[in-house]
């Protein structure tokens, strides 16, 4: 595992250190906004006083932190892999390139000691998985690995209710930044309730610190609405959701390669709205959870741990 010096350096003062993934930058995103977008999302992590660390797979070295090159070649490279847990030792021993989704970056993020994690929306149970079994490896991840995640829910192509339901059995802690609901994606809209909402990073920290004292394994899930300004109407995108899902149905579809399909195909249907509210949720998730790593750190070390 390669630690660029900034993230180590970080890590071994104890200073907040955010890790982001890079599936959304090679499969979630068209480039070369993905590319756009990984930088300003680096970037408001530093403006909130951490440090970002971009995780995934080059030439079969797994890398914890990347430079402006690296971001660049993730974003436009052909052939990137999309690596899920059981995808990581296949693609270190082929030396190959593979950007990380929601589990495989937890699990490395748990390596190197990183508490906090931003992404856009985790995988879940796809709907209709009663059929075809589809749920996402990032659940399970969920219930195993001592990462918090920071996310606007599960992405809309998804069953929301079947996926908190997972969550549940799975044993993971669900936060919700503000709101009473489950962050719903692209819009505001609620497709199921959390139990606990915080109003203030300190109080999310908190919970994440105790967590931790406990050593209660797995992650906690912190749900971030998108701003309002950027939600797109539930029935405008459910609309295209749905015409989405069943396209890639009627095209057999399946397994890793749906969740790329159906973003892309969203982007397609909405004329670039999904997109920009993509973009807009994953920024505002950077700076809630750089906010929530800042204040987990201070608390870890106010207390040695
Ligand atoms: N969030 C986004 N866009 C994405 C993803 C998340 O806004 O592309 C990625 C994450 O890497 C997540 C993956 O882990 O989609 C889920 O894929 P699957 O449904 O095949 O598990
Ligand atoms: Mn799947």
């Amino acid at each position: 595992m390669i630690i660029k010096e900034e993230v180590r350096k970080a890590l071994e003062s104890g200073m907040p250190v955010v890790a982001l993934e890079s599936t959304i930058i090679a499969h979630g995103m068209p480039y070369p906004k993905n590319v756009e977008t990984a930088r300003a999302v680096e970037k408001a992590i530093r403006e909130e006083g951490a440090i970002p660390a971009t995780i995934g797979i080059i030439e079969g070295e797994i890398h914890v932190g990347m430079d402006d090159d690296e971001l660049e070649e993730f974003g436009k490279r052909k052939g990137v892999l999309k690596i899920s847990k059981r995808d990581l030792p296949i693609c270190v021993a082929k030396k190959m390139w593979g950007a990380t989704t929601v589990s495989a970056t937890m699990l490395v993020a748990e390596m190197a000691g990183i508490k906090v994690f931003v992404t856009g929306g985790i995988g879940g149970v796809h709907r209709g998985a009663e059929t075809t079994f589809d749920i996402s490896r990032d659940l399970r991840e969920l219930g195993e690995t001592d990462v918090a995640v920071v996310c606007s829910g599960a992405k809309a192509i998804l069953d929301i209710p079947k996926t908190l339901e997972y969550l549940e059995t799975e044993g993971v802690t669900v936060l919700s930044n503000k709101a009473k609901t489950f962050a719903n994606f692209y819009s505001l809209s609620c497709d199921g309730p959390v139990d606990y909402s915080f109003d203030d990073p300190k109080e999310a920290a908190q919970i994440l610190y105790e967590k931790e004292k406990l050593k209660l394994k797995g992650g906690v899930l912190i749900s971030n609405p998108i701003p309002e300004e950027y939600a797109l109407p539930h029935e405008y995108i459910d609309s295209y959701v749905n015409q989405a899902v069943k396209e890639c149905e009627e095209a057999r579809i399946k397994g890793k390669d749906s969740t790329p399909f159906l973003l892309k195909r969203i982007v397609e249907l909405t004329g670039g709205k999904s997109l920009e509210a993509n973009i807009a949720l994953v920024l505002n998730n950077a700076h809630v959870g750089a906010q929530i790593a800042k204040e987990l750190a201070i608390l870890r070390k106010e207390n040695n741990l």
